[in-house]
C-alpha cells in the first residue's frame, strides 16, 4: 500500500487526518475521499483546489489505473459550502465555477482512466453533478441525488445542464433541474442517471470490487473509450466514426491489445498491465 504524500511526521499525520480530501493509492486504485463530514462534505475553496490537485496526481501516476471517489461520513457531498458564499473573506462568485467546479469536472472527464463515483447518502448541487460526470456511478440503497440549485435561486452547474439531459433525457432533466426534488438511488438507477445500486451492507465491498475490476482492465483502451464517449456528445456520426478509427489504431498499438488477443488464442484469462 502507498499513500501519496505519506504522513511521516506528527504534523503530517495531523494534516493528513484533517485534510478535506483524503488520498490513498492501493492496488492500483486511487481512493479519493471528500472529507468534511460535519458539513456533509460541502465544498469550500480548499477542498475544491485539493481535489483538483489529487486528480492531477491520478493523471500523472502510471500506477493509478482507476479512481474511486467517495465521501466521508453519511453523505457524498452537499455541493457548495453555503457559509463560504456569504463569508466576506470567502471566494467571490466569479471564482466559484471558473476556479473550483469547472476545473474539477473537466479534469474528471479528461482523465484517461476510469473514475468511479461511490455515492452513499446525499449528493446535492455541485456534489451531485461531480458524481454524475464520473464514468461509472454507483450508489448505496439509501443514497439520493438532488439538483438543489433552484431551491436557492441558482441554475444547475458543474456540467449538470450538459450531463443530465444526456443521462436521463430532456424532459426528465428539465423537471429534475427545475423542481430540485430528491431522486432516490433506485429511481436514479431506473432512469439511467446512475449505473447501479448496491444494498447498504455490501455497498463498500461491492463498489470497491467494481473499482478493482476496472483497474485490472486495459487502462489505455478505457481511456480511449472515455475520449470517444466525450466526443460522441458533440460529434456528427461521420466525425465519430473517424475518431473511432483513430482511437482504435492507437488501442491496437498497446501491449494490452497484444496480450488480450494472445490470451484469447491460448484460452487463458488476459493479464493486462495498462500499457
Ligand atoms: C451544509 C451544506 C452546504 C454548508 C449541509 N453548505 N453546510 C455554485 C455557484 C455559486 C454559489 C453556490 O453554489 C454553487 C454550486 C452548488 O453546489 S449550489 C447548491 C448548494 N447546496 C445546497 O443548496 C444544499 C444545501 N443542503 C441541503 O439542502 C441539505 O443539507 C441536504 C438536503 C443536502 C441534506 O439534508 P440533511 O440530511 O437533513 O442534512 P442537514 O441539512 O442537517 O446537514 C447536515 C449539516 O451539514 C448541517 O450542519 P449543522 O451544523 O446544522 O449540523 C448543515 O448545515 C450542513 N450542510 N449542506 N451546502
Amino acid at each position: 500500500m502507498r499513500t501519496a504524500g505519506s504522513p511521516s511526521t506528527i504534523s503530517n499525520v495531523i494534516n493528513h487526518i484533517m485534510s478535506s480530501v483524503l488520498f490513498e493509492i492501493r492496488d492500483q486504485i486511487a481512493f479519493i475521499t471528500l472529507n468534511r463530514p460535519e458539513k456533509l462534505n460541502a465544498f469550500n475553496r480548499e477542498m475544491a483546489l485539493l481535489l483538483q490537485s489529487r486528480l492531477d496526481e491520478c493523471a500523472s501516476l502510471h500506477e493509478v489505473r482507476a479512481v474511486y471517489l467517495t465521501g466521508a461520513g453519511k453523505g457524498f457531498s452537499a455541493g457548495q459550502d453555503l457559509a463560504e458564499v456569504v463569508d466576506p473573506h470567502g471566494p467571490p462568485m466569479s471564482q466559484l465555477l471558473a476556479e473550483h467546479y469547472n476545473p474539477i469536472v473537466t479534469r474528471i472527464r479528461n482523465l484517461p482512466k476510469p473514475v468511479i463515483a461511490a455515492v452513499k447518502g446525499v449528493a446535492a448541487g455541485a456534489g451531485a453533478n461531480i458524481a454524475l460526470c464520473c464514468d461509472v456511478v454507483v450508489a448505496s440503497a439509501s443514497a439520493s441525488f438532488i439538483q438543489a440549485f433552484s431551491r436557492i435561486g441558482l441554475i444547475p452547474d458543474s456540467g449538470g445542464t450538459y450531463f443530465l439531459p444526456r443521462l436521463v433525457g430532456w424532459q426528465r432533466a428539465s423537471a429534475i433541474a427545475m423542481l430540485g426534488d430528491k431522486i432516490v438511488a433506485t429511481e436514479a438507477e431506473r432512469m439511467g442517471m446512475i449505473y447501479k445500486v448496491f444494498e447498504e451492507d455490501v455497498f463498500e465491498e461491492s463498489s470497491k470490487k467494481l473499482a478493482a475490476t476496472m483497474a485490472a482492465l486495459p487502462t489505455k483502451a478505457l481511456g480511449f473509450t472515455k475520449h470517444a464517449l466525450n466526443y460522441s456528445a458533440v460529434n456528427s456520426f461521420e466525425a465519430q466514426l473517424l475518431l473511432e478509427d483513430e482511437l482504435q489504431q492507437k488501442a491496437a498499438g498497446t501491449k494490452d491489445y497484444a496480450e488480450g488477443v494472445q490470451a484469447f488464442l491460448e484460452k487463458r484469462p488476459a493479464k493486462f498491465k495498462g500499457e
